[in-house]
């Protein structure tokens, strides 16, 4: 992509960002053999190598592969540490960031760990930098509704460290309604709900995340626009649409940056913004997201103001917090 250049200084949010995707090789072997974990990979080329991804699922196998590194409270934290460091180099001031219990859960890591290493990360860098934000949890759509549930048991103590709950992984063959309960039972909770929908999956996955899971966001939602009634609802409804266009074009999702909907969105006056998805997996963080979209799709400084303010009223920060941002 284009080097980040200027649009590392415009304020901005980071509302759709997997901090298991900011494992970068370098840093996924240095945890790897500091836990006794052997990652199936010979090397950081070898591991590069298996970058070629086809389509989500084909991304899905390796992300998941990375994650033995992971296994103490020390590793989240340092993840969590590194990423926010880079984020703030590229302007982010509040960031809103999933994670995945049940990749660590499976592996013997107890969700308690995972929360309290990312919670410890958070607070070095927020205690040097004008940074705010939190932890959305999200749930593997490609396993069990009744593991979701346990899931989301299992944090009921601290619900109040969470800033919400989300919808992730493998999407077609696993709609949104399979988590209803799941859902309803995390907003009893006060917890904000966001869901991934419409990336490779059908609008009618956006339609049941909005009317069955209530979200507040929809996470990608590129897939609206083969919908003008979707479109129109998204749009009267000033639902944000969390796009990211690099993870769209490493996936398949577009065939070339060119070719995003990003502009149409925002030619419908769509609440759309720019984010990094999986950094580490798709060649650039946020600002290299804005640097290459400017790029490809020619979009004015003005354009990618408004992204950038509107991830800020996206966001769920307080109104005062949002109002020093924008
Ligand atoms: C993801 Cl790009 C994407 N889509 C769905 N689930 C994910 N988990 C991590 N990255
Ligand atoms: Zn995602």
């Amino acid at each position: 992509p284009a080097p980040a250049g200027r649009y590392a200084t415009l304020p901005k949010a980071e509302l759709h960002l997997h901090i298991e995707g900011t494992l970068e090789p370098e840093a996924a072997f240095r945890m790897a053999a500091r836990n006794g974990v052997r990652l199936p990979y010979a090397d950081v080329e070898e591991l590069r190598a298996r970058y070629a991804f086809t389509d989500l699922v084909s991304f899905l196998d390796v992300y998941y592969e990375c994650m033995a590194a992971l296994r103490t409270e020390e590793d989240f934290a340092e993840l969590c540490e590194t990423y926010l460091r880079t984020a703030v180099g590229q302007g982010v001031r509040h960031v809103e960031m999933f994670f995945d219990p049940q990749a660590h859960t499976s592996r013997g890591v107890p969700v308690d760990t995972v929360i309290d290493g990312l919670l410890a990360g958070f607070a070095r860098v927020a205690a040097r930098e004008d940074l705010t934000g939190g932890l959305i949890l999200c749930f593997l759509r490609d396993r069990p509704v009744a593991e979701a549930a346990e899931t989301l048991e299992s944090v009921r103590h601290r619900a109040s460290d969470l800033i919400g709950v989300g919808l992730d992984s493998a999407e077609v063959g696993f709609p949104p309604s399979l988590f209803e309960g799941v859902f309803a039972a995390a907003r009893a909770l006060g917890l904000h709900v966001v869901a991934h929908a419409g990336e490779e999956g059908p609008v009618k996955y956006i339609e049941q995340a909005l009317d069955l899971l209530h979200v507040e966001r929809i996470d990608h939602g590129v897939r609206c626009m083969e919908s003008p009634a979707m479109v129109a609802r998204l749009r009267a409804e000033r639902i944000p649409l969390t796009v990211c266009p690099l993870s769209n074009l490493r996936l398949g999702v577009v065939s070339d940056l060119a070719d995003h909907p990003l502009p149409a969105m925002l030619g419908e006056d769509l609440l759309v913004t720019i984010n990094s998805d999986d950094p580490a997996y798709f060649g650039g963080y946020v600002a290299d997201n804005f640097a290459a979209v400017a790029g490809a799709l020619g979009l004015d400084e003005e354009q990618l103001e408004l992204v950038a303010r509107n991830s800020i009223n996206a966001s769920f920060a307080p109104a005062g917090r949002k109002a020093q941002l924008l």
